[in-house]
């Protein structure tokens, strides 16, 4: 079973039909993408890729970016996918935890990624832009379109995504072709999606939200997309008319919201609006629904299991819950112990299903820390469930931010910023943000005969960390609160910056 046989069945009938309409107003038939993923696929090959293989991608978003997302599930090989705003020594991680046979980047970051490679013997590395012009679509175009899709086994490798932690080094989220299809056959089916649906695309496509979900529920039912690189509020309100779905973090949701002009007659033909990587405030649930006449789908997910809870297509979609277990996903709440709390009590959300990962690359202890003997992952969220099994997300076990739908580890910046010249110290973490729902916030401790500059501090960090990772704002502190066991005490850093961003 691969995947892509199930996309490919549906892109094959009716092939003259439209499948993406992008920011430029080019149309890309089902036919055109078949082609092109085929090219890419073939030249892959070509290049002596075998099953298996990683290919590393970090490149803006793009058709073809999308068709090496494809071309990668056809052929069997391990698609690989980086922010595009990851620097140098972040992709130099992934890069060698990885091993790809072939990178794919952005023509500016050539000269790194040729640097980063060659320790690591990566002999193929081609650039691709924005547009989707560079050496890897010239040595595409003269590849012939036809490859026979790869048969793959249930467990085999689709993707490799990775994910930081509280500790330690990132991990790479080995997902399979079956990860994939399963949780993209019920959400198509729990959303109602059709070949009739227009879906406005304009998340990105390297992380589960755009690629998986986004794009499945379009290749699996023969929808069409409007699409663009990004999300612009203007761009939204122009092409949200012709379309029936968009999903979104909250952030677009509370953008869309800040300008007067949004309303009804931009949601003319829409059927709905799904919101998750993030949690939705009730507020925005309400306000949205007071002035577009819908209600936000909200539901969870994480890159290692897919989707596992949404609130409901038909029936009461609960604000400050992401909804029940989806079907084929098990989902308990536990306490320190391991058993299953009451009813409205916190507790550790641990998730089982063929959605779930199944483990971390090259990473069999951690692999096996988190999950329980009888096969539940461990989420790192903390949720309560109510009487009609509706999850709320309450809180994370994991210290961890989410900024404008993007996960920042306090540790991964703290690390950062401890290096700086000057610097002794320093505790990083999430205020609420009205934009970005938590914004990153730094605490630091300066050496003492050293005049350090708080904007250096930010400065110096966008040289070395994704630019969401940035802290949003920084202060000098004489030193950090710690309790007796000399452990700092973010809480109340939390509760002193709380109001930062009001
Ligand atoms: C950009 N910036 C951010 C940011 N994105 N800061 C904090 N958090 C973010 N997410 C900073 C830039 O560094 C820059 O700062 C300034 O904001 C403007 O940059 P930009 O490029 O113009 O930003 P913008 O296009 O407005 O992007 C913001 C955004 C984008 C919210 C639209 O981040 C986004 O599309 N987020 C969605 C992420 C997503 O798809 N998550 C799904 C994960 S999957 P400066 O200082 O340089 O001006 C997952 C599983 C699941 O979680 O359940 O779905
Ligand atoms: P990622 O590792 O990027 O896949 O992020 C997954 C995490 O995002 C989850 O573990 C949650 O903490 C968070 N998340 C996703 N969807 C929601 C949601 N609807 N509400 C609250 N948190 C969410």
């Amino acid at each position: 079973m691969n995947f892509f046989n199930s996309i490919e069945n549906i892109l094959n009938s009716n092939s003259k039909r439209e499948l993406i309409t992008t920011v430029d107003g080019s149309v890309y038939t089902r036919s055109d993408i078949l082609e092109k993923t085929g090219r890419v696929t073939n030249f892959l090959y070509s290049l002596g890729a075998k099953p298996g293989d990683r290919i590393s991608v970090q490149v803006h978003k793009s058709i073809e970016n999308m068709c090496i997302y494809l071309a990668c599930l056809k052929g069997g090989l391990v698609f690989h996918p980086l922010n595009p705003s990851y620097k140098e020594n972040e992709v130099e991680y992934f890069l060698g935890n990885a091993k790809p046979f072939v990178i794919i980047c952005d023509p500016l970051n050539l000269d790194m990624m040729r640097k980063l490679s060659e320790p690591i013997d990566i002999k193929h590395i081609y650039t691709l832009d924005s547009y989707g012009n560079g050496q890897f679509s010239d040595a595409v175009k003269s590849c012939s379109s036809s490859f026979n899709t790869v048969s793959r086994n249930k467990d085999d490798l689709a993707a490799l995504l990775y994910s930081s932690g509280t500790t330690g080094l990132p991990k790479g989220i080995m997902l399979t072709h079956s990860n994939l299809l399963t949780n993209a056959e019920c959400l198509v089916e729990y959303w109602g999606f059709s070949e009739k649906d227009r879906l406005l695309h304009v998340l990105p496509i390297f992380h589960v939200h755009g690629l998986f979900v986004a794009l499945s529920c379009i290749l699996l039912t023969g929808g069409t997309m409007r699409w663009a690189d990004k999300f612009t509020p203007n761009y939204v309100n122009q092409y949200l008319p012709e379309c029936t779905v968009m999903m979104g973090v909250p952030t677009y949701y509370t953008r869309l919201l800040s300008n007067a002009g949004f309303g009804k007659k931009h949601t003319q033909n829409i059927r709905l609006f799904t919101s998750g990587s993030a949690p939705l405030l009730v507020d925005t649930f309400n306000n949205f629904r007071d002035r577009s006449g819908f209600e936000i789908l909200e539901r969870y997910g994480m890159t290692e299991t897919g989707m596992n809870c949404s609130n409901p297509l038909v029936g009461v979609r609960k604000p400050g819950t992401v909804g029940p277990a989806l079907p084929g996903v098990t989902a308990r709440i536990v306490d320190d112990f391991g058993e299953i709390v009451n009813i409205g009590e916190v507790g550790d959300l641990q998730v089982k299903g063929d959605n779930v990962f199944i483990g971390y690359w090259e990473m069999p202890e951690k692999t096996k820390e988190d999950f329980t003997k009888d096969g539940f992952f461990n989420t790192g969220d903390q949720a309560i469930i109510d009487n009609d099994g509706y999850v709320s997300i309450v809180g994370r076990s994991k210290d961890m931010i989410i900024s404008g739908g993007l996960n920042v580890y306090p540790k991964e910046v703290e690390d950062v910023i401890d290096m700086l010249e000057g610097v002794k110290e320093s505790a990083v973490f999430g205020v609420n943000h009205s934009d970005f729902g938590e914004a990153v916030v730094a605490a630091v401790v300066k050496v003492k005969s050293y005049e350090l500059d708080v904007n250096s501090v930010i400065e110096q960090s966008k040289g070395k960390l994704a630019n969401f990772k940035v802290p949003k704002y920084v202060e000098l502190v004489k030193e950090l609160p710690r309790n007796t066991m000399g452990k700092v005490q973010k809480k109340q850093l939390r509760n002193k910056y709380k109001h930062l961003f009001d």
